[in-house]
């Protein structure tokens, strides 16, 4: 396990964290984020590619290259989590460990949310814990690459 790299993919709308509806998504920015996570990677032997973007068809183009360049993906899909056909088949196509992140918890929020694509190629989901859910989300992939090394 030890050098493997996990990508860390954040859809639209998260570049604005903590700078907008802070009663829904807290004061916590996305740089806030992945500094907790480089922080949490470095003490479990990750390396991390932290990413952030808008448009449906770059998360696909980097979940990808995952398939060359990564060991597990991390993906708080923003609302294309309850939309995209297209990023669920890309994760499929990928054939690595996927860990759903949301910093809300969805379930509580409107039903429209309560749909996930994502989680069709979802090793585990985690949401409600904020931008604490993403570090949960590393340790949770440490283990998951552990244990697959460990049957190899
Ligand atoms: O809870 C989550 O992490 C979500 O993935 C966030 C998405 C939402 O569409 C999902 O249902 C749940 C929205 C991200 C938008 O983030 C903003 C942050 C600050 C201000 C406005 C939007």
């Amino acid at each position: 396990m030890a050098g493997a790299t996990i990508l860390v993919l954040n859809g639209p709308n998260l570049n604005l964290l903590g700078v907008r509806e802070p009663a829904t998504y807290g004061r916590e920015t996305l740089a806030d984020i992945e500094e907790a996570c480089l922080e949490h990677a470095a003490e479990l032997g990750l390396s991390l590619d932290f990413r952030q973007s808008n448009h449906e068809g770059q998360l696909i183009d980097w979940i990808q290259e995952a398939r060359e360049n990564a060991d597990g993906i991390i993906l708080n899909a923003g609302a294309y989590t309850h939309t995209s056909i297209a990023i669920l088949d890309a994760l499929k196509a990928a054939e690595l460990p996927v860990i759903e992140v949301h910093l809300s918890n969805i379930y509580r929020r409107e039903a429209f949310r309560h749909t996930s694509y994502v989680s069709g190629a979802a090793n585990g989901i985690i949401c409600g814990f904020g931008g604490h859910g993403y570090v949960l989300a590393l340790a949770a992939m440490a283990r998951l690459i552990a244990a697959a090394t460990d049957h190899d």
